[in-house]
C-alpha cells in the first residue's frame, strides 16, 4: 500500500451524482473484524487480506477506531501532529485492517454489474475484494466507488480494507478538528442494471421575470432516458433543455422541491428538483432576481460519542434547531458532509456553501514553503477532490456556491480547481477565502475581518471599480462580499455581532456571514467516577495539541444552545419590530429576502409590574420582502410615558402555521418598549439593619442573613475571548494577561474610615492592585430603611494612573449558603454581556440554580444578567433582594468563587464551595470575540472612571 504519493487514489470509477435508484443495494455496515498495527512497516504485508481473522477484534462500521478502544483521539488545529515532510506520514502511524465476509443478496447479484461504494474513509485506504486489489482512496470525506463485478463470487465474499490513519492525504486534510481515522461512513454494494443510469446532472433554472422553470439535463446512460416530473406534467427525453412551465421557485425561505425521476429501460433514479437562479449583479448576490442575506454558521460533522459518524436523527434535529434560530445558511466546513445531509438542506431550506475536503493550513507555519497548492505534483489530487465534491452534490438546489477548501493559501492547483468548476457548473458561484485577490472566485470572502475593515469593504463596492486600481482589484471591488467565518463562538461571547450585522444591512455589497462555528467539538468519555465528561485537546495525552480551541460553538457538543446562539438569533431575526408603547404602534421591518409576511401574525402583550394587563393578536401587515410598515396596536396596549410602575409592551411576529422546524406560534422576531421607572427611596429608620466587620468595613450580615462584602471587584475569571490576541493594538498582551499583570485579580483593600450611628454607617475604603500606585476610593453609605433593609449609596473614584481598562466594576459579596435560584426583573432570561444583549428581553425572570451561570466546558466568567432593576437572590439560608434606585445593574450569581472558576480547566473539575457569590456590577467590559477576531469594540470597553449608584438591599428568611 502506498501512503506517500502526491496523486489521487487509484482504481475507482469516475465520480457521479448521489441519486436514489430503484436498483437494489446492500448495506455492508455492521460488525467487522479489525486489527491495528503501529506502522505500515509493522503491519503484515503480502496477502494480509487473507489472514485468519478469528483472533481479531471486532469494530462497528461506520465508526472511528480511536473512539472504539483502539488508540485515542488527538486534536490539533493548524499544526500537524507530525513533521512537515510531505508527502510522508511518520513511521508511527496506526494502520487499521478491516475484514468483513458477506454473501451477495440475490437481487444485487442478479444484475449486470456491481459497484462497491465507500462514502468516507480517513485518511487513505486500499480495498481488496476476494484477493483482488480494487484500488485505493484519497479524500476522507469523499465518495469512492469501485467496480466489483469481476471480483465478486457466489457464496462468501471477503472484503478487506487497509486504512492508514495518516498518509499524504493528511497534508491536504489539516482541518481544525480531531484526527479520527477509520471507515466512518457507510459501505454499500450497489446493483448496476443493464441499460442503467450512471449519472444525472439536472440544472433547474428559474426565471424571476416570467415565473418559468426550465431544466438543463445531462444523463450518462447506455440507453434512452426520460425525465418525469408528474406535478409539472413534464415527461420528456432526458437531454438538453426541457421547459417546465410555471413553477414555484426554491429558496431557503420557501424550499419548494419537485420530485423528478429519470428512467431508462433498466433503472429509475429519483432526485428532488428545486428551481432557482444564482447570480452576481452590481456587487450584489441575487437568487431568483432578489438579493439575499446569508445568516450563516459553519458546520462541522461532530457527535460527542461518535465523532464524524452520521446519525440521521441527530443531524435533522440540529438543522431544525438552526431553523428555529433563523439560521438560513451553512458552510460545510471544511469538507462535504454525509450525502444525506444535502437532502435535508434542500428540504428544510438552507443556502449552502459546499466545501471541498481540502486544507493545507500547516504550511503557514513555514511561510507556506512547500505548500501543495502551488506544487504541480499535487494537481491531480486537487482536481480529483474537487470533482468528487461537485459531482456528488451537483443536483442539490441548496448548494449555491462551491468552495475550493479552507486555508490552503494560493497556487496553481487552486486556480485549476476553480476553472474546472466554473466550466463544469456555471450555475453556481466559486468560493474560496484564501486568495484575497479573487482571481478565480465569484465572491470576495474573508474571515474575521474587523468591523472597520468590513465597513471599508462595503464602501469600496459602492464606489464601483476604481479606475486607477489594478485590474484585479477592480474585479474584486465588483464582487459581493461575505465573511465565511466571523464572530468566534468560543466560551462567553461572541460580542459585537450586532455591529457586524448593521454593516451587512447598510451596504448592498455585504451579503452576510457564517459564525464560527455551530457546535463545540468536545468528545465524551466516562470519568473515573462513572460520570460523563467532555474532553478537549490535550486531554488524551497528545503531545501536539491546541487545547480547548475545539470548543468554540453556538451549541454544546450535545446541541444545547449557548447564550451566543440566542443573541445571534435575535440579531438575524427575519422580522424586526420597533415598539412604541406611548403611541401604541410598532414599526415592522420585513427582512426576508423573498417572503412577505402573510404567514405571520403579531402577538402583543402589555405587562405592568410582572402582571399581564392586556394582550392580543393582529394580522401582520402586508409587507413585501425587505420593506417596512407601521402597525397601530389597540388602545389597551398604550403605556403612559411617565408610568409609575414598570410597564412593558412586547410584540412578537409568530408563525401562523406549523412548519417542519417549529409548531405554529414560533417567534421570528420580537421587539419591546420597556419603561422601568426608578424605585423610590424609602424613609430611613433609626434601628440598624446591618452588621459590619469594623476592622474591614465589610458587611457581616443583613437581618438574619450572613453576608460578607461587598468588596470592590475589577477582575473577571478570564473568558476564552479575554485570552485572545487583540489585533492592531500596540500592546501585544491578551486582555486577561493585562488584567493579571496589573494585579486586578488580587486587589488589596484598606479601611480608611468607618462611622456608624443609629441606622446608618459610612464606610470609606481604598482598593488597589498590588505594586502600583493607583487605587479606587470607595464611599459606601448604608441607611437602614427597615428591620432587614438598607439603602446603599456608592461613590467610586479612581485615583492615580491605571495601566489598563477594568474587566468590570462591581460590588462582590458572598452569602454563607448555596444558591437555590434567582428571581429578577431585567434583561433575560439569557445571560449577556454589554456587547451581546440582543437576545435578552426585559421581563420578570426566574432562574434555576443550574442556569445561574453557563456550564462552559472550560469554566470562565459567565452568567451575568444585564439591565437588572430588581433581583432576589435565593439561597438555602434566605434571600437577598437588590433593587436599583438609580441605573440598572448587571448581576452575576455563582456557586463558585472567581478564583476557582479561573483555576478549573474543565467543568467537571469546578468545585462549588457551598456559598452564593454575588456581583452587583455597575459596569462591565464587553465580551468581544478576540479568541479569533476583534476584541470588544472601544464603546464596549471599560476605562477606569468615577461611578455613582444606589441600591436597596433587603434580607428575608
Ligand atoms: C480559521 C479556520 O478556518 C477554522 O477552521 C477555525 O480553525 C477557526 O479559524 C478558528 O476556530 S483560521 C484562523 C487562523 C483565522
Amino acid at each position: 500500500m502506498q501512503i506517500a504519493q502526491t496523486s489521487p487514489g487509484t482504481g475507482s470509477s469516475p465520480p457521479r451524482a448521489r441519486m436514489r435508484s430503484d436498483a437494489p443495494s446492500q448495506l455492508l455496515d455492521g460488525s467487522w473484524r479489525f486489527r491495528v498495527s503501529p506502522s505500515l512497516r509493522a503491519a503484515p504485508g503480502g496477502e494480509w487480506d487473507r489472514a485468519d481473522v478469528s483472533a481479531w477484534s471486532t469494530i462497528e462500521v461506520p465508526g472511528h477506531w480511536n473512539l472504539q478502544g483502539h488508540g485515542s483521539p488527538a486534536y490539533s488545529n493548524v499544526q500537524m501532529p507530525f513533521p512537515l515532510d510531505p508527502p510522508f506520514p511518520p513511521d508511527a502511524n496506526p494502520i487499521g485492517d478491516y475484514v468483513v465476509e458477506f454473501e451477495v443478496d440475490p437481487d444485487v447479484a442478479g444484475h449486470a454489474a456491481q459497484t462497491l461504494r465507500f462514502d468516507g474513509i480517513e485518511s487513505a485506504a486500499e480495498v481488496r475484494l476476494n484477493g483482488a486489489v480494487l484500488g485505493t482512496t484519497r479524500g476522507s470525506r469523499l465518495t469512492h466507488e469501485f467496480d466489483a463485478t469481476t471480483a465478486l463470487r457466489p457464496g462468501t465474499n471477503r472484503l478487506a480494507v487497509r486504512v492508514a490513519q495518516f498518509s499524504d492525504a493528511s497534508y491536504l486534510e489539516d482541518q481544525d478538528m480531531w484526527w479520527l481515522p477509520g471507515i466512518f461512513r457507510s459501505v454499500t454494494l450497489l446493483a448496476r442494471p443493464a441499460s442503467g443510469i450512471r449519472d444525472v446532472f439536472v440544472r433547474a433554472d428559474f426565471d424571476a421575470a416570467t415565473g418559468a422553470g426550465s431544466l438543463e439535463i445531462d444523463v450518462d446512460a447506455d440507453a434512452e432516458a426520460r425525465i418525469r416530473i408528474p406535478e409539472l406534467g413534464v415527461d420528456a427525453p432526458a437531454r438538453g433543455t426541457v421547459a417546465a412551465g410555471a413553477v414555484a421557485p426554491w429558496s431557503a425561505e420557501s424550499p419548494r422541491l419537485y420530485d423528478a425521476e429519470v428512467s431508462t429501460a433498466g433503472e429509475t433514479v429519483r432526485i428532488r428538483v428545486g428551481f432557482r437562479r444564482v447570480e452576481v449583479r452590481d456587487t450584489e448576490l441575487l437568487v431568483n432576481g432578489a438579493p439575499i442575506m446569508l445568516r450563516g454558521v459553519n458546520r462541522h460533522e461532530h457527535h460527542p460519542e461518535r465523532g464524524r459518524v452520521y446519525d440521521a436523527d441527530f443531524v435533522r434535529d440540529e438543522l431544525l434547531l438552526m431553523k428555529r434560530h433563523h439560521i438560513n445558511a451553512i458552510r460545510t466546513s471544511h469538507y462535504p458532509p454525509h450525502p444525506d445531509t444535502l437532502d435535508l438542506f434542500d428540504e428544510l431550506g438552507f443556502w449552502v456553501i459546499d466545501e471541498c475536503d481540502l486544507e493545507t493550513h500547516a504550511f503557514e507555519y513555514v511561510g507556506w514553503r512547500g505548500n501543495p497548492s502551488a506544487d504541480p505534483a499535487w494537481r491531480d489530487a486537487y482536481l480529483d477532490r474537487m470533482a468528487r465534491t461537485v459531482h456528488r452534490d451537483k443536483n442539490h438546489a441548496s448548494v449555491i456556491m462551491w468552495s475550493l477548501g479552507n486555508e490552503s493559501h494560493t497556487g496553481t492547483n487552486l486556480d485549476q480547481m476553480a476553472l474546472w468548476t466554473k466550466q463544469f457548473d456555471p450555475t453556481r458561484l466559486v468560493h474560496y477565502e484564501g486568495d484575497w485577490s479573487c482571481r478565480y472566485t465569484d465572491v470576495y470572502s474573508r474571515m474575521y475581518a474587523s468591523h472597520e475593515e468590513v465597513r471599508q469593504i462595503g464602501e469600496e463596492g459602492l464606489a464601483g471599480p476604481a479606475t486607477d486600481a489594478a485590474a484585479a482589484e477592480a474585479r474584486r471591488a465588483s464582487l459581493p462580499f461575505l465573511q465565511c467565518e466571523f464572530v468566534h463562538a468560543m466560551g462567553t461571547g461572541p460580542g459585537g455581532i450586532r455591529e457586524y450585522w448593521d454593516l451587512f444591512e447598510a451596504y448592498p455589497r455585504l451579503v452576510g456571514g457564517f459564525v464560527w462555528e455551530w457546535a463545540e467539538q468536545g468528545l465524551a468519555v466516562r470519568g473515573e467516577d462513572g460520570t460523563r465528561r467532555i474532553l478537549y485537546g490535550g486531554d488524551f495525552g497528545e503531545d501536539v495539541h491546541d487545547g480547548n480551541f475545539v470548543i468554540d460553538g453556538l451549541v454544546s457538543p450535545d446541541r444545547e444552545p449557548r447564550p451566543g446562539l440566542t443573541h445571534y438569533a435575535a440579531v438575524i431575526a427575519p422580522v424586526r419590530l420597533a415598539v412604541d408603547a406611548a403611541r401604541a404602534s410598532v414599526d415592522v421591518a420585513n427582512r426576508f429576502d423573498h417572503a412577505d409576511l402573510s404567514g405571520f401574525e403579531l402577538v402583543w402583550r402589555r405587562v405592568v409590574d410582572g402582571e399581564t394587563v392586556a394582550e392580543g393578536r393582529i394580522p401582520a401587515p402586508a409587507c413585501p420582502a425587505r420593506s417596512a410598515a407601521e402597525v397601530a396596536l389597540p388602545d389597551e396596549a398604550r403605556a403612559p410615558r411617565d408610568a409609575a410602575t414598570a410597564d412593558v409592551l412586547t410584540v412578537e411576529a409568530v408563525t401562523l402555521a406549523d412548519a417542519p422546524w417549529a409548531p405554529a406560534g414560533h417567534a421570528i422576531g420580537a421587539g419591546q418598549d420597556a419603561r422601568t421607572p426608578r424605585a423610590a427611596a424609602p424613609a430611613a429608620t433609626a434601628d440598624p439593619a446591618a452588621r459590619f466587620d469594623e476592622t474591614t468595613g465589610a458587611l457581616r450580615g443583613l437581618g438574619a442573613l450572613e453576608i460578607t462584602g461587598p468588596a470592590i471587584g475589577i477582575w473577571r475569571a478570564p473568558t476564552d475571548n479575554d485570552n485572545g490576541r487583540l489585533h492592531g493594538e500596540a500592546d501585544p498582551r491578551r486582555v486577561a494577561e493585562r488584567w493579571e499583570q496589573a494585579g486586578y485579580d488580587r486587589t488589596v483593600s484598606r479601611l480608611v474610615a468607618f462611622e456608624a450611628d443609629g441606622g446608618s454607617a459610612r464606610i470609606r475604603t481604598r482598593t488597589a492592585p498590588p505594586i502600583l500606585d493607583c487605587g479606587i476610593d470607595a464611599r459606601l453609605t448604608y441607611t437602614a430603611v427597615g428591620p432587614a433593609a438598607v439603602q446603599l449609596d456608592v461613590e467610586i473614584d479612581p485615583t492615580g494612573s491605571w495601566p489598563v481598562d477594568w474587566a468590570r466594576l462591581g460590588l462582590d459579596l458572598t452569602i454563607d449558603a448555596a444558591p437555590t435560584g434567582l428571581a429578577y426583573a431585567g434583561l433575560g432570561p439569557v445571560s449577556a454581556a454589554p456587547d451581546m444583549v440582543d437576545g435578552a428581553a426585559f421581563g420578570w425572570w426566574q432562574i434555576a440554580p443550574d442556569d445561574l451561570t453557563v456550564d462552559h466546558i472550560r469554566p470562565q466568567e459567565s452568567g451575568a444578567r444585564q439591565g437588572v432593576v430588581d433581583a432576589t437572590v435565593e439561597t438555602a439560608a434566605g434571600a437577598l433582594r437588590i433593587r436599583a434606585l438609580g441605573d440598572p445593574f448587571a448581576l452575576t450569581v455563582s456557586r463558585a468563587a472567581r478564583a476557582e472558576i479561573a483555576r478549573a480547566e474543565h467543568n467537571w473539575d469546578l468545585t462549588a464551595d457551598g456559598k452564593t457569590h454575588v456581583s452587583i456590577d455597575l459596569a462591565q467590559y464587553g465580551a468581544g470575540t478576540a479568541s479569533c477576531g476583534p476584541g470588544a469594540l472601544p464603546r464596549h470597553r471599560l476605562a477606569p472612571g468615577a461611578f455613582r449608584a444606589s441600591f436597596l438591599l433587603e434580607a428575608s428568611a
